[in-house]
């Protein structure tokens, strides 16, 4: 096997006996066949691709990225269903040769990596979208395009421009993403969130899928089961229509890389709606459920009728059976819901924080958490942003810093969480909103995007940020194993890409500058 996708990837360049993240070589295999003929029924799709078309290509694209589908029957099963779809329409010869995508020179390769790393981000976010009920034709034919263009020998240039256009054309996927989540759930408005742990049965719910949250908070009302989100689900309790139920009670756990620990002797099952699945240890494995995406061979799965309803009635009764917590386990409180529109709605007040010299500089510290001891950097960076700084974050990458108490800037707390990494949209809006009201371009504002990546999603916010002539963002903890060095050389040059160093070193460079 060979795969280089994600943060930690083995020894910084590959994993080739199996993942780092639990993936094995049989599953690695299923997801290349999978990929591969993702590429041709994208190839026979043509210009104008029907959305049961985009449907399976954004599927088959969000189940190949990392800590999503562990199951390499599940993968070989979908191949097959996609290679149905392409012979339905027509679409002739065999699939390209799996191994020919990470074959050939250099650069190429890792522009052709790069592609497809964010075509599966782009993917997700349309999946999300898509369950929510909508589709963006013109972001459907422009993911397709790219997809097909992955199915031909292309050059340099060429290919750098199409990871562009993915970046730019994710932006419409986001923003379709945004009003979705608005629609079904109401805008997002700042929330106070329990992390107290009340006596009885529960059901934890990780990943990001707002919709499943949503079916698991209707039919778990009057049970007498409660609901607490984990991990990226921290943000649905800022939505009106999913915080009206009293039994989401709070939030239990931290980023994705923990819940081994955290997870092991939960008195309550666990759904899985979305990444980041890890392989679940013998301790708790038998408390672990899949939904969409998700899956783990031996887990459970709850599986979505023809109109999309899930039934989440074998959750509820495990988590009677389990018994939840004998006594109320007292914990403080963190906030969310500080999303585009809530702080749009406040852009008076911002701006005159910042005319008024009282907010100098905004860093968006955003993207995933991680198991490397480097990630140390993103709390030590928070840490000491001055106090005359306000830190807006989204992505798991909070966990590390969001129960610090970095006091409060004029009308707002100095750390404000914007979401889950879904919501990158609102963060793009409110830094556009910014230049429009100051009169200048995104690049001239007090403002310093500190990303930290791990998976596919990130790559593709990276690209949208790229697309849209954003600099000197910061990078880290470590730079792709995928960029080659004369791609990173390119994109250091045109973007002024700075990889992470010192908190120390990288604020002091940040706020001296002009
Ligand atoms: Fe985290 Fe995982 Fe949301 Fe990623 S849960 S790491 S960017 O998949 O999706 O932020
Ligand atoms: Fe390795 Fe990451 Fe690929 Fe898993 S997803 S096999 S950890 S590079």
């Amino acid at each position: 096997m060979f795969c280089y996708q994600c943060e930690q990837t083995a020894k910084g360049s590959g994993c080739t006996k199996s993942g780092v993240c639990g993936k094995t070589p049989e599953t690695a295999a299923a997801q290349d066949l999978l990929t591969s003929e993702l590429i041709a029924l994208a190839m026979a799709a043509g210009e104008n691709p029907a959305p049961e078309t985009v449907d399976l290509l954004a599927e088959g694209l969000f189940l190949t990225l990392t800590n999503v589908s562990f199951d390499a029957a599940r993968a070989e099963a979908y191949a097959a269903k996609v290679k149905q779809a392409r012979t339905a329409l027509g679409g002739k010869g065999a699939a390209p040769v799996p191994n020919s995508l990470f074959q050939g020179e250099r650069d190429t390769v890792s522009l052709r990596s790069t592609l497809l790393f964010g075509l599966r981000g782009m993917g997700a976010y349309r999946y999300h979208a898509q369950v929510l009920g909508k589709r963006d034709e013109a972001a459907d034919k422009r993911l397709t395009a790219a997809l097909a263009f992955l199915g031909a020998e292309q050059a340099p240039e060429a290919l750098l421009a199409r990871i562009l256009e993915v970046g730019a054309a994710n932006l419409d996927v986001l923003a379709l993403l945004d009003a979705a989540n608005s629609a079904c759930f109401g805008v997002p408005a700042p929330a106070a969130v329990s992390l107290t742990r009340e006596k009885g049965p529960f059901i934890l719910i990780s990943g990001h899928d707002l919709g499943d949250l949503a079916m698991l908070l209707e039919q778990t009302g009057g049970s007498g089961v409660n609901v607490y989100t984990h991990g990226e689900m921290l943000p649905a309790h800022a939505y009106p229509e999913l915080r009206k139920h009293p039994q989401l009670k709070g939030h239990i756990g931290t980023a994705w890389q923990n819940q081994q620990d955290e997870f092991d002797g939960l008195p309550g099952p666990v759904l899985f709606t979305t990444n980041c699945l890890m392989p679940p240890k013998a301790s708790y494995a038998d408390r672990v459920y899949t939904t969409g995406v998700t899956d783990f061979p031996g887990a459970a799965r709850v599986e979505a009728d023809a109109q999309g309803r899930k039934d989440f009635s074998a959750l509820i009764r495990r988590a009677k059976e389990l018994g939840g917590y004998t006594q109320e386990l007292p914990g403080g409180t963190v906030t969310t819901g500080y999303g585009g529109k809530a702080l749009i709605s406040s852009a008076g007040a911002v701006i005159d924080a910042v005319k008024a010299g009282g907010i100098k500089h905004f860093f968006l510290v955003g993207g995933c958490d991680g198991g490397k001891s480097a990630r140390r950097y993103y709390t030590e960076f928070v840490k000491q942003t001055p106090p005359d700084t306000a830190v807006l974050t989204l992505g798991c990458g909070k966990f590390r810093f969001n129960t610090l108490d970095l006091g409060s800037i004029g009308p707002f707390p100095r750390l404000l969480d914007m979401g889950q990494c879904n919501d990158a949209y609102g963060a793009i809006q409110v830094a556009l909103a910014l230049a429009g009201a100051f009169n200048c371009g995104v690049n001239e504002l007090p403002l310093t995007l500190v990303l930290s990546w791990f998976e596919q999603k990130a790559v593709c916010i990276l690209l949208t940020l790229l697309s849209l002539g954003i600099k000197n963002i910061y990078i880290g903890p470590s730079l792709p194993a995928f960029l080659s060095e004369g791609v990173l050389k390119t994109l250091v040059e045109q973007y002024h890409l700075h990889p992470i160093t010192t908190p120390e070193q990288d604020l002091k460079a940040i706020l001296s500058r002009p």
